[in-house]
């Protein structure tokens, strides 16, 4: 299996911690998005990172479904629960760690256009600070949850050295500064 993912990208991050930890090999080929390279197009027509090729030339889009291919890959797999409250709540977490995420990326591209103020603007850190909050009481909930959570708050101190997100998120700050030290985060750190 090969994934297309910059080797910032957040979301391709997820995935590569996932498979890690599920034991799953995933060959990493580095994708720059914006440059809209041909096989990532072939595989996803929205040019957008990570996409997932299957040795048989599919592909997977969106990290959230390629998350849960990944982890019905290995039947099971104590990442999350198959069904049940359990499994709805790890992917509601996931769900929030990816807005986060989303909100970010807003963020990001609007300040390479000169834009780092405005309701647009204020609405993404809004969103990012109520998401925190929340996610701050999920910590716990699954490992695949888990992840998804330090891989976003890990972003955030990537990108944004200046939001303090630790102070008020006690919990996050101990569930990232836990997990950064495993060896699949350890392997996937950003690299600018
Ligand atoms: N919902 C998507 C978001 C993926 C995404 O936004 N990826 C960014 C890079 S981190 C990208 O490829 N951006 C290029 C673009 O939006 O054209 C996922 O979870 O995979």
């Amino acid at each position: 299996m090969k994934l297309l993912t910059s080797l910032t990208s957040p979301y391709g991050r997820k995935l590569r911690v996932i498979a890690h930890e599920l034991g799953l090999s995933l060959k990493v080929e580095d994708t720059a998005p914006m440059n809209d390279p041909a096989a990532l197009l072939a595989a996803n027509p929205l040019g957008k990172v990570p996409a997932l090729v299957l040795p048989d030339g599919s592909t997977i889009i969106d990290s959230p479904v390629i998350a849960a291919f990944l982890l019905a890959s290995v039947p099971g797999q104590s990442l999350m629960a198959t069904s049940g409250p359990g499994h709805w709540e790890a992917r509601t977490t996931e769900a929030l760690a990816d807005g986060v995420l989303d909100a970010a990326i807003i963020l990001r591209f609007n300040m390479t256009q000169g834009i780092t103020s405005g309701p647009w603007v204020d609405r993404q850190y809004r969103a990012i600070e109520r998401a925190l909050a929340v996610m701050n009481g999920r910590v716990g909930g699954s490992g695949f949850g888990d992840i998804c959570i330090a891989v976003a708050c890990d972003y955030l101190t990537f990108r944004f050295p200046e939001l303090d997100w630790r102070t008020h998120n006690p919990a996050l700050a101990d569930l990232t500064d836990l997990l950064l030290a495993t060896p699949a985060f350890q392997v996937s750190q950003p690299s600018a």
